[in-house]
């Protein structure tokens, strides 16, 4: 019986101590956090031959801005049959935050002589008004994630392919 007795408090204790550590869990997972993320504003380049592989039937700048096309002939004029397609990006292009953190993020333009850059909020509201990006400088953008929902760091000159976008989880 009194063995019983040991092994009910015994898991009563457990059980007590679980909760504890659960809640401070919690409470770890709720603390406001200031990220600082790092992108950098890149072109992603790829090229092939029409011995290998067909150019698109269609033309992809017709599908983004932010999409480049050189077919064959005018890829390079010394390989007739060369075909080659970009992208601009800014990478990371996904981060996710909670509700009420902040967030700096420090974009450096390696590809790109120019881009015209904007953040908006999950309504459409403007958090940081459009500016020109230029290859070679670092910028700074800073927000606090009030809103729930997707804030969007986009590119008009490349649209609507090279954005960044901040998923806000409910805190
Ligand atoms: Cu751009």
């Amino acid at each position: 019986m009194r063995q019983r007795h040991l092994w009910a408090a015994t898991t009563f204790g457990v059980l007590i101590l679980s909760a504890l550590f659960l809640v401070e869990d919690v409470n770890a997972q709720r603390a406001l956090t200031a990220h600082t993320i790092f992108m950098t504003a890149v072109e992603f380049k790829g090229a092939t031959t029409i011995d290998k592989l067909a150019p698109p039937s269609a033309n992809p700048t017709s599908l983004s801005k932010g999409y480049g096309y050189k077919a064959p002939g005018e890829a390079d004029k010394n390989a007739p049959t060369k075909w080659e397609v970009v992208s601009y990006a800014f990478t990371p292009g996904f981060v996710t935050v909670r509700q009420g953190d902040t967030l700096t993020v420090i974009a450096f333009v390696v590809n790109g002589d120019k881009h015209e850059v904007a953040m908006l909020a999950p309504d459409g509201q403007v958090v940081v008004p459009t500016a020109t990006w230029h290859r070679g400088q670092e910028y700074r953008v800073s927000f606090a994630a009030e809103k729930v929902g997707t804030y969007r760091l986009s590119c008009f000159t490349h649209a609507p392919t090279m954005t960044a976008t901040f998923l806000v989880l409910p805190r």
